[in-house]
């Protein structure tokens, strides 16, 4: 097994090279800061195996961020056989300041010059024999864009990797200008007289440790300390000395500074730029962008019309899986089974079938917002969004590079939770996981769908809009709150933030992102979602069989109602029992209430029901292409600034409608009540403010610690419950 690490400044395509190399999915995005934890994937090259190591972007190896830590504690560390250092060829000076520092820690390494298609569209050119020979490590253009360069990469990593198999480190020749290298060999004398030192420089390159003596790199001299109990700081107290005076800069400026000469001089030797300005095209949006006034504005825009698309786009399509699962599998399996006796055609049809296509009715929404994450992320304005909030997160504490996770959390809470690991201060890091909760993630969106389809109609979306906005709004707020306790103050820092150029996202990149977090989706709810199903429906059959309102989870819920009772939702036992598969994971509310409450209710209509296996089929088929059709009709709507969502009007209106199954069931719950809208209300705020799913949980507990995540579960069981019962007693006092 060949082990390789790519290692280059953040946003320079690692990932995506890596993703070209082996059709993994990795995650990327166009900002600064994507890949937080160390991801390793498996392939072959010919027939050697080969473990790519994807990992944090860095800018040096002094590690601030503990994003930053993962990377340089995989390269000093781990077992490394080559080093890829991915650069953006249209960036070459900036990113070779890294290229340097890692050829001290002598590993083969090979240099891949990213981003070709661009650098060749730029109108840019590279001697590349000369920029080889100059910089000593052989180079090779790649595109993660278009694969281009992939193979070319690997087969020369492995040859590389072959070369060197038995040494442990290889040394190149580093070019500080003299009286640096004679002050670096006369540390280097020192370690190896001593023996004392001999077990260092065997593990680490003696060139390396040199070098942190001399830039009295903290974190690794501390490392040196504990592990080998030696102290290294006054090894090279003369030689110091020496530097300061003759440069009049501290040592590791004056290191820095003769790295970057070097840098300096190769690629004014080598690199030719073209004409055209690679950010002209960016700077002029961003004039519109992150104008004062049109910046925050177009943000809105942006959102809004994001939202219109996710909703009405989806609908159709959600109608039709709805109808799908009802009309015709339910149906003909239905048909099929006929006969088995009734605990298990309930288990098949209400158990199984109806869990699955309770959770698996919302995938076209999921395909829609992945797909609008993934494109928020490839532009490049994921980055900016930061730089727009930075002003109102800068009032509640925090700097706008937090929003991004905040961002983040919009599709997934757990991400989002990882993605703080891009913030300085544990603190900060702290505060920001846990507001980053409420913001709504993408599980719970079918949630407020199905109950706004149900309850609220034409004004679905705009209610939606409004839980994502009471979501932010609180999440804001909750800062403000926690700031005040030591445990999550943290330095107010700057915003820091690099903007990447705008691009335009590759369709390939954008479909393959949303197919394989739809895919996801489907597994989990094909597997855990519908595992914890199965066992509710074992609780909502027995022991009546069948008659839910007298089941056990019935009685349990019942038995709790009383405390829900000020929330509004509460009286009915369903809501009250859906929040508890809903700590596993928020979609089991959807799929919990198409099994309760759909529950083969055609049971008695079976007689009436025409089978025609191949026809239905094809009307379906049919019903799929009427569903694409209106899903694009809906663009209109955006122009018109009217949205359509769920157009279901009336009971007329619903019934003639294909699908709409479980919707009508959710209706059932408070169609009739005059303040059902109310308590529905109530519902989603609860969902929205409750505690995350377990994997969140875990994901907190991991990165923060059990007090993190003792903290969380408390606040938020206290939090929505009082937001629950504060909405919907005024709330109720208007109507
Ligand atoms: N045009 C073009 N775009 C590329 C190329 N390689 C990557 N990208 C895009 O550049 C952006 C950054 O790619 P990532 O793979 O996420 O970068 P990374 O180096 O892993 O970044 P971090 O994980 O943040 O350190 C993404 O939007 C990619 O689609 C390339 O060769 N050409
Ligand atoms: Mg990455």
């Amino acid at each position: 097994m060949i082990n390789i690490a790519f290692i280059g400044n953040p946003n320079v395509g690692k990932s995506a090279l890596i993703n070209q190399i082996s059709n993994a999915s990795l995650k990327i995005g166009n900002w600064a800061g994507v890949t937080v934890e160390r991801k390793e994937v498996f392939f072959k090259v010919g027939n050697q195996d080969v473990k790519l190591v994807d990992l944090p972007g860095i800018y040096s190896l002094t590690a601030n961020t503990p994003e930053e830590r993962v990377s340089r504690d995989y390269l000093l560390e781990e077992q490394i056989d080559v080093i890829i250092n991915v650069i953006d060829s249209t960036a070459l000076e900036k990113n070779l300041y890294l290229t340097a520092i890692l050829k001290e820690i002598g590993k083969p390494m090979l240099i891949a010059l990213n981003f070709m298609d661009d650098f060749q569209k730029l109108g840019y050119s590279l001697n590349k024999e000369l920029f080889e020979k100059q910089i000593g490590i052989d180079a090779v253009f790649t595109s993660g864009k278009t694969g281009e360069g992939v193979d070319k990469l690997m087969e020369k990593a492995v040859g590389l990797a072959k070369l060197h198999k038995e040494q442990t480190h290889i040394t190149y020749s580093l070019t500080f200008d003299n009286m640096l290298e004679n002050e670096i060999n006369s540390i280097k004398e020192k370690l190896l007289s001593n023996s004392e030192y001999s077990e260092i420089i065997k593990k680490y390159p003696i060139d390396w440790v040199a070098i942190k003596t001399l830039e009295e790199d903290f974190s690794f001299l501390a490392l040196i300390k504990t592990k080998y109990n030696v102290d290294l700081r006054n090894i090279s107290e003369k030689e110091k000395l020496d530097i300061k005076n003759r440069y009049d800069l501290e040592p590791s400026d004056a290191i820095a500074r003769a790295r970057y000469g070097t840098i300096r001089g190769i690629a004014n030797s080598t690199l030719k730029k073209g004409k055209t300005n690679k950010f002209e095209f960016t700077d002029k949006l961003d004039k519109i962008l992150l104008n004062k006034f049109f910046g925050a504005l177009s943000f809105a825009v942006i959102i809004y019309i994001m939202f219109i698309i996710i909703f009405d786009g989806a609908a159709p399509f959600i109608d039709w899986v709805d109808g799908f699962f009802s009309n015709f599998i339910i149906k003909y399996v239905g048909h099929l089974i006929d006969g088995v006796p009734a605990w298990l055609n309930s288990f098949i049809l209400d158990g199984i079938l109806g869990s699955l296509g309770g959770v698996l009715t919302f995938v076209p929404l999921m395909m829609f917002i992945y797909l609008f994450m993934s494109l928020l992320e490839e532009s490049g304005y994921m980055a900016r969004v930061a730089f727009i909030m930075n002003k109102a997160m800068t009032k509640v504490g925090l700097s706008g590079k937090a929003f991004i996770p905040m961002l983040i959390g919009f599709g997934c809470t757990v991400p989002a939770i990882y993605s703080t690991r891009t913030l300085e201060d544990e603190k900060t890091r702290r505060l920001t996981a846990a507001i980053a909760t409420f913001m709504s993630c993408g599980a719970r969106l079918p949630v407020y769908s199905m109950i706004c389809a149900a309850f609220f109609g034409k004004d679905a979306a705009i209610v939606v809009v409004s839980i994502y906005f009471i979501g932010v709004v609180m999440a804001l707020l909750g800062a403000l709150f926690l700031k005040r306790f030591k445990y999550f103050k943290g330095d107010n820092t700057e915003l820091l933030i690099e903007l990447p150029p705008y691009r335009l996202p590759s369709f390939k990149v954008i479909w393959s992102t949303m197919v394989t977090k739809t895919m996801m989706y489907v597994r989990k709810a094909t597997t855990v979602i519908l595992g914890i199903l199965l066992i509710i429906w074992v609780f909502t059959y027995f022991p009546a069989n069948g008659d839910v309102n007298n089941s056990y989870l019935a009685k349990g819920a019942k038995i709790v109602q009383p405390v829900f009772k000020p929330t509004g939702f509460a009286d009915r036992w369903e809501p009250v029992a859906s929040l508890v598969p809903s700590v596993i994971a928020k979609e089991t509310v959807v799929a919990f209430f198409g099994q309760v409450l759909l529950n083969s209710s055609e049971a008695d209509t079976k007689e009436n029901i025409e089978y025609n296996f191949f026809g239905d089929l094809k009307d379906q088929i049919k019903g799929l292409g009427v569903a694409g059709i209106d899903s694009v009709k809906t663009l209109g709507n955006i122009l018109k600034f009217k949205s359509g969502t769920f157009e279901i009007q009336d009971e007329e209106a619903l019934d003639e409608a294909a699908g709409g199954d479980i919707i009508k069931a959710v209706r059932s719950l408070w169609g009739d009540d005059s303040i059902g809208r109310i308590r529905a209300y109530s519902f989603m705020l609860y969902v929205l403010l409750v505690v995350p799913c377990a994997v969140a949980l875990a994901a907190l507990k991991q990165e923060f610690g059990w007090k993190m995540l003792i903290f969380e579960v408390i606040t938020l069981s206290i939090v929505p419950y009082i937001a629950s019962t504060l909405f919907f007693n005024i709330a109720r006092l208007f109507i």
